[in-house]
């Protein structure tokens, strides 16, 4: 009985090691997402506008952060009513999301450090970069 115990102890050890090895998956959600704001007043090169309809786009969340080593998988959701990008020159990363769609967008996180995370076909003060941070 106590071979067994001591076995099955051995066991459950070897398996939390060999899961401790495995590469970790770390899963995340973007949703890029726009907002319609109103600029009360602007002065644009001495040119006083009024009640501006603008809008500014978002990644949400932000910030994102993985472990160097991790498998990351990051679900993006375009709720913009127009296409979208997402890149990080880093890893290689330039998507197209078209109005409406989800990707999923998948890499190593090899490298570490902080990355830009932006839209590749707008102004970055429309749609705002975020950042990718692979800690140690
Ligand atoms: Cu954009």
């Amino acid at each position: 009985m106590k071979i067994t115990k001591t076995m099955l102890a051995g066991f459950a050890l070897g398996s939390l090691l060999v899961a401790g090895a495995a590469q970790a998956e770390h899963n995340l959600n973007v949703v890029i997402n726009a907002y319609d704001t109103t600029i009360p007043e602007l002065n644009v090169e001495g040119v006083t506008v009024k009640n501006i309809r603008a809008f500014n786009v978002l990644n949400e969340p932000e910030a994102l952060v993985v472990k160097k080593g991790d498998k990351v998988n990051i679900v993006v959701e375009n709720k913009s009513p127009i296409s979208e990008g997402f890149s990080i020159d880093a890893y290689g990363v330039k998507e197209v999301l078209k109005a409406g769609e989800t990707k999923t967008i998948s890499f190593t996180a090899d490298k570490e450090g902080a990355f830009n995370v932006y839209c590749q076909l707008h102004p970055q003060n429309i749609h705002l970069p975020g950042s990718l941070n692979v800690i140690e």
